[in-house]
């Protein structure tokens, strides 16, 4: 809104009459609005979760820039609006908070809630988006990547439901990015971060929230707190979080340590730091090493978890036990009942398509569909919000509900305390206890990480050349039943996605799976899945590996991995 400025003008000629004018409505600070012209940067894809680069890529003149500029021109009646903005405290996210708040002012954004010292979430983004009902919110984070000035940096855009954008929106972002000229910024000073309040820049408010509050109070109305406390405070459990100096050390502290009784000294590595500790901040058996050696090492505690850059990722353990996140996802379906936001039962649940089939039995149990979407949390939005699925996950270490529309590294981990405290059992006898009632999907991931990126598509070329003849084929005791490059319709909405990854699945029900990461920023990462079922109870003790190492041999076969990227064994195995 602009201030109208009423003039009084007093003729000091002979006093006739006085004439008061009314002024165009004016601004000091509408002065300050730029336009900058800019030239487009190719490489603005936005890949699996929005747009992740290098520090140096991002601090490149405009870079940056022209990206929010093409968000804000793909967004229809933005002006007047509410944003809001956050990221997971890595370098960079400071500076690119001043930057997107003068360049939201200027574009005519009417209120932007920003979290407190730049902090927020991707899942407490996704609970304030969707609480105050804002048209979106940016969040800046390049997740488990590592940080620091030669780590990674990333942004991308969730809509209002507080999800991620869908394809269609993120196809319009990067066609804008191709063809951007100029963008819009305010010559305003850079706003307060560290104190809580509103301030103004140029017309725009700039409200910094508690980053932790809206998001505690979504979880202590889903969660049975007052059950978990006990679990927390009695003398027999003991449990260990891994914040991995990233931004779960907040929440964690004040959910699990203070609200819920663990006490101070539960959540190691809790204070958010711009280089991670020079960690990578991705909770699997690998990097997050710390806690795992607490986990499986004397006197270890009860239950471990550790949550990513983020905090929308999260890792499972027992006392030298870990949950696969696939069946993680599987384990919270069957045990909804004792969770009071899912007690009166789920109405299906979704998976990405390499994530393995456990959770689809347990759906088969309860009666409900189960969906198999391409990789991409933001896949998984129609179906929330269409009411269809109540429950996702994906084996990249991701378990959500439709509490939000992202995944949430806490919400799990509070999933399994409440879980846990119902049950009053250990980690690794509900685990076990699961495998015997539905059988067990062994599962791995293999990852080479860092491979040149033609070898790369190179090998998926191959592989989608010898496609259409596999079917039939026989490697030792499996005969391959199906082989494709999986392709996804939207239920909800008919969208179509295609080459989401080369599936070959075997007449036993195994499979094998081979994809690109989408979300690496050197080189390329190619993933293979793995999953067997083992519905023997007495062959559901195998180590995974060993389980699974016959289709670990026919993946190099079909696809030459070797060969095809230079290196003799994968860089990491979840
Ligand atoms: C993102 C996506 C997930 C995806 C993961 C890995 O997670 O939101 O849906 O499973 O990347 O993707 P890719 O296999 O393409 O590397 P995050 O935690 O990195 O935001």
């Amino acid at each position: 809104m602009y201030f109208t400025l009423l003039v009084h003008v007093v003729s000091l000629a002979p006093a006739k009459k006085q004439v008061k004018t009314n002024k165009k409505p004016h601004h000091p600070d509408n002065m300050d609005i730029r336009t900058v012209a800019t030239t487009p940067f190719s490489d603005q894809k936005p890949g699996t979760s929005g747009l992740r680069k290098s520090v140096t890529t991002f601090q490149q003149p405009h870079y940056l820039e022209n990206f929010v500029q093409s968000i804000f021109d793909s967004l229809e009646n933005y002006q007047g609006q509410t944003l809001v903005l956050g990221g997971d405290g890595r370098y960079y996210n400071r500076k690119a908070i001043q930057i997107i708040l003068k360049m939201a002012a200027a574009n005519g954004f009417a209120r932007v809630k920003v979290g407190q010292r730049g902090i927020l979430s991707t899942p407490a983004a996704s609970c304030v988006i969707r609480k105050y009902k804002t048209l979106g919110g940016i969040i800046l984070s390049a997740s488990h990547n590592p940080g620091g000035p030669n780590g990674d940096f990333g942004i991308k855009y969730n809509i209002g439901n507080g999800g991620p954008a869908p394809e269609k929106v993120t196809e319009a972002i990067y066609a804008r990015s191709k063809v951007i000229d100029s963008y819009k910024i305010l010559d305003g000073s850079d706003i307060n971060l560290d104190t809580l309040g509103e301030s103004k820049l140029g017309e725009m408010v700039v409200e910094v929230i508690d980053s932790v509050h809206d998001y505690q109070e979504l979880m202590e109305s889903l969660f049975d707190f007052d059950r978990i406390h006990q679990l927390l405070t009695s003398s027999n459990f003991k449990m260990s979080f891994d914040a991995m100096h990233a931004v779960t050390g907040p929440y964690a502290r004040s959910i699990i340590e203070q609200r819920l009784g663990a006490g101070v000294g539960c959540v190691q590595n809790g204070t958010p730091l711009e280089d991670f500790g020079n960690g990578h901040p991705d909770p699997n058996l690998v990097y997050a090493h710390d806690l795992v050696e607490i986990l499986f090492g004397e006197y270890a505690p009860d239950f471990g978890a550790a949550s990513d850059g983020d905090g929308d990722r999260n890792m499972i353990l027992g006392r030298k036990f870990f949950v696969t996140p696939s069946d993680s996802l599987a384990i919270i379906a069957a045990n909804a009942k004792f969770v009071p936001a899912y007690s009166q039962g789920l109405a299906g649940i979704a998976r990405s398509m390499p994530t393995s089939q456990a959770a689809d039995r347990v759906a088969a149990a309860l009666g409900i569909d189960c969906y198999e979407t391409p990789t991409g949390w933001k896949f998984f939005g129609n179906l929330l919000d269409a009411g269809k699925a109540t429950l996702c996950g994906e084996e990249s270490f991701g378990t959500g509900s439709n509490h939000i529309r992202e995944k949430d590294g806490l919400w799990a981990v509070l999933f399994w305390l409440n879980i846990l405290a119902a049950r009053q059992q250990s980690v690794e006898e509900i685990v076990r206890e699961h495998w015997r009632t539905y059988g067990r999907n062994y599962y791995s991931r293999h990852d080479y990480e860092g491979v040149d990126s033609e070898r790369a598509n190179t090998l998926v070329k191959n592989l989608q050349v010898a496609l259409p003849n596999l079917k039939g084929k026989k490697y030792g005791a499996y005969e391959v039943e199906y082989s494709d490059n999986f392709s996804y319709t939207d239920p909800v909405d008919n969208s179509v996605s295609t080459n989401q990854g080369i599936r070959i699945g075997f007449t036993d029900g195994s499979r094998i799976v081979f994809r690109l990461s989408g979300t690496g920023t050197q080189g390329a990462t190619l993933r293979i899945y793995l999953e067997s079922f083992e519905g023997d109870v007495t062959k559901q003790n195998i180590e995974t590996q060993q389980a699974l190492g016959d289709l670990i041999t026919i993946a190099d076969e079909i696809a030459q991995i070797r060969e095809n990227t230079g290196m003799d064994k994968p860089t990491v195995i979840t």
